[in-house]
């Protein structure tokens, strides 16, 4: 069997601070949120096979930017070999302690304007450290999430920081609380590529549906 999803290419499209800069191509698109420092742009590195797309450790407080990255896939699903397009979204992290209330607000509006209306958004990979149980802003970005009708993929962050034992209770617990027996959550170690191919099936798929 020779199924595989492979990156092509991947490259830097622009950053907008509001709706009218998003990009005039309309691609399908995937986004990635998660606290400030859980691994998103290590992540969005990995994914893409590239060392340093998406800044790593960016200074909390700086302008907060939605970042839209174009990918090409190639798809191989015996006998077929598809080509496919989308936009990796990343979006401003959360949690910041130091954030004030002012920010918070600004912070909301900004990304409610993303997922508001967003037909080209298949769906979000929301972003959790497999070391913690979720937060309450874990929480709150879920359930604004589900509220907004936005298709939702739990992923566990730096899974190789915790053996096989542990990361199996991690996980359910993250299933336990955002309350989705139903949904898988996949674990993600950026250091080690794991759950690379899982994740870039996962997007191959919604893309061809
Ligand atoms: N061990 C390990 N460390 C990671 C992993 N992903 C991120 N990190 C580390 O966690 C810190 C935050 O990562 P970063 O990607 O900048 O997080 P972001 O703020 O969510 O974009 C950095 O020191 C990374 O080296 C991972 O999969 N495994
Ligand atoms: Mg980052």
């Amino acid at each position: 069997m020779n199924e595989s999803v492979t990156v092509i290419s991947s490259e830097y499209i622009l950053s907008a601070v509001n709706r009218k800069q998003y990009p005039v191509e309309q691609l399908p698109q995937i986004a990635f949120i998660g606290r400030s420092n859980v691994g998103k742009s290590s992540l969005i590195n990995s994914l893409l096979h590239r060392k340093n797309l998406a800044r790593t450790s960016q200074t909390p407080g700086k302008t907060q930017t939605i970042n839209f990255y174009k990918v090409d896939l190639k798809i191989n699903r015996t006998p077929d070999i598809e080509r496919r397009s989308f936009y990796c979204v990343d979006l401003p992290g959360y949690g910041y302690a130091k954030t004030s209330k002012a920010n918070r607000a600004e912070w909301s509006k900004f990304i409610d304007q993303y997922f508001t209306e967003n037909d080209q958004l298949l769906f979000t990979c929301l972003l959790i450290d497999i070391r913690h149980p979720p937060m309450t802003s874990d929480l709150a970005m879920f359930n604004r999430l589900v509220e907004r009708g936005v298709p939702v993929l739990p992923v566990a962050t730096k899974s190789d920081k915790l053996g096989p034992t542990a990361q199996q209770t991690q996980l359910a617990l993250i299933k336990q609380t955002f309350n989705i027996p139903e949904l898988d959550v996949l674990p993600y170690s950026s250091t080690k590529n794991e759950g690379r191919s899982d994740l870039l099936d996962v997007i191959a798929n919604s893309l061809l549906q």
